[in-house]
């Protein structure tokens, strides 16, 4: 047993690759898998650049912290690992020391808070962990742990409560469902927000009923991604609708919402739905000519296993799999987040559909960054998703189904395109 509260180890690497140590964004990445290696639990981090160089900062894990400072002229970085419980921090040690690229290296490793040395005070135990339960409206936040979707500029942070109901590192993505206060229970992948109890229906219902209100008869619809079942459950509320196939990469998406969303994750057992596990961009290769009325793709952002989703091939094949008629839904990112990938995939799609049948729809998910997001159309027949004239037959399925997003108003006005928008994907 223990003798002391905690262990620190003041490390001082030498040699270390000055480019590195003047890299805030690269450092952050590398001290926070530091201690997830060590299986530590983080809560926060903070980094900062300073002019002309050098970074400092700390990563708050549930066992204590990693700190840095480093001193690119002198390749040199002073790290404080300070932990308690039963992490080994001898692991983050190494895996910076990799990291970092130093050649040189000290370490001095002492016990903290002796317990020979220190009084303890009889706090009411059960009362104080009963009130840090009550994370719904607690008098104080006891947890502060935030989760962020970043990129180099931007972000989007939530409040979860410290909750954690699945954490899994499949072969393809870490995918964990967190509680928190405003959004109820939500689907991370990596490091971004994917879908929350509270706000999913806005982006479920855009993703399919515009598409199905526009082309009128679908009756065979391919889904590829989609791993928390959402979009599977909006197509399946239409009567007329035969077949639905749903192709997603990672089964542990669909376990952890199955287990932990079920509201979301509500026809996996529904008889017309086909659910595969597997490789979408292979299926999409090998899937016969012209079978399918509808293609929708319910990616994630294009890192990671979605990046094959964002190219030319994966798309002419979405394209010749399409009925004459058909249409194809894409995840096309935000335009002001992902600026980017969401100009590129739109010059995808007019390549391959056509100019005037790559329209594009804008929508609002607070829980984005930006808020602002796309989906993105490839049309392979004439009809026009905003020149729609069904708005009665939609008002009805609206108010039969007790949509919470999409109405014939919505329909038409998500192709309404601010300039800006209309500037980027058409030069
Ligand atoms: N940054 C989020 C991109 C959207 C990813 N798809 C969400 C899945 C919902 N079914």
């Amino acid at each position: 047993m223990s003798n002391a509260l905690g262990n620190h180890i003041l490390v001082e690497f030498m040699g270390c690759d000055p480019h590195i140590m003047n890299d805030v964004s690269s450092i952050e990445r590398d001290m926070v898998d530091a201690a997830l290696k060590a299986g530590a639990t983080v809560i926060n981090s903070t980094f900062h650049h300073f002019s002309p160089y050098g970074v400092s900062g700390v990563v708050v894990i549930q066992e204590s912290h990693l700190a840095i400072h480093t001193w690119p002229e002198y390749g040199y970085a002073a790290v404080d690992l300070f932990t308690c419980g039963e992490m080994d921090a001898w692991i983050s040690f190494d895996y910076l020391k990799e990291c970092f690229g130093a050649k040189n290296y000290s370490a001095l490793e002492m016990k903290r808070g002796a317990v020979q040395l220190l009084t303890r005070n009889d706090f009411d135990i059960s009362s104080m962990r009963q009130k840090a339960g009550e994370w719904t409206n607690p008098e104080m936040y006891t947890r502060n742990v935030w989760f962020t979707d970043k990129d180099d500029n931007q972000a989007l942070s939530l409040r979860y409560t410290g909750e954690v109901y699945y954490d899994v590192q499949s072969p393809f993505q870490r995918v964990r469902i967190l509680e928190s206060p405003k959004y109820g229970k939500l689907l991370t992948l990596d490091d971004m927000f994917m879908t929350t109890e509270k706000d999913e229906f806005h982006y479920h219902e855009m993703i399919s009923h515009p598409a199905m209100f526009t082309h009128g008869n679908a009756k065979n619809i391919l889904v590829i991604g989609g791993g928390d079942g959402g979009t599977v459950r909006e197509f399946l509320r239409h009567d007329g609708v035969e077949k639905v196939t749903m192709v997603e990469i990672d089964g542990e998406v669909i376990k952890a919402c199955k287990e932990h969303l079920p509201s979301i994750a509500a026809s996996f057992d529904h008889p017309k739905l086909n659910l595969i596990v597997g490789d979408g961009i292979a299926f999409a290769k090998e899937a016969a000519n012209e079978e399918f009325d509808l293609v929708i793709v319910d990616g994630s952002d294009p890192v990671g296993p979605a990046e094959g989703l964002f190219s030319v091939e994966f798309y002419r094949n979405c394209h010749r799999i399409l009925k004459p008629g058909g249409i194809l839904v894409a995840q096309g990112e935000s335009p002001k987040f992902n600026e980017q990938a969401f100009t590129e995939l739109n010059i995808t799609l007019q390549h391959i559909f056509g100019k005037e049948n790559a329209p594009v729809s804008l929508f609002f998910v607070p829980t984005y960054p930006t808020g602002m997001w796309s989906f993105q159309y490839g049309l392979k027949g004439s009809a026009q998703p905003k020149a729609i004239s069904n708005d009665s037959e939609i008002e009805q399925f609206v108010s039969a189904k007790g949509l919470k997003y999409y109405n014939s108003d919505i329909h038409k006005a998500s192709f309404a395109l601010p300039n800006f928008v209309k500037t980027l994907i058409n030069g």
